[in-house]
């Protein structure tokens, strides 16, 4: 269940509160999102870094490393296409963003491009 706060704090609940919060929505979502894309490519940052330190340290055996070669390079490539991934995600992200904030601030006019100038006098 999703409420509706009164945004511009008129008593009423109207169009504007309603297309305000929808936009507040999205952008928790989107931020949602990007949170766990985030921790994704942490995750995958980690994983071939310990990964690596693993192959190196005696743990694990030559013969073994040898035998998952071909393994490990699909390991890596997918590893690092993640973090690729993501990277490009974030910043092809951070272009839509920008029209939520703009719907935002259109229906809240908190934009101070758009405070109306008081008239001025007729000379
Ligand atoms: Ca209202």
């Amino acid at each position: 269940m999703v409420s509706v706060i009164d945004t511009d704090n008129d008593g009423k609940i109207g169009k504007r509160d309603v297309e305000t919060n929808s936009a507040l929505l999205e952008l928790e979502l989107r931020e949602e999102k990007a949170d766990s894309q985030r921790r994704m490519a942490w995750v995958a940052i980690m994983s071939m870094i310990v990964f690596t330190v693993l192959l190196f340290s005696p743990i694990i055996s030559d013969s073994r490393v040898a035998a998952l070669a071909d393994l490990l390079g699909l390991f890596y490539i997918a590893q690092a296409g993640v973090v690729g991934a993501y990277m490009g995600v974030t910043a092809w992200m951070s272009k839509g963003s920008s029209s939520v904030i703009t719907r935002i601030s259109e229906t809240t006019n908190t934009n101070p491009k758009r405070v109306p100038q008081p008239a001025q006098p007729e000379l």
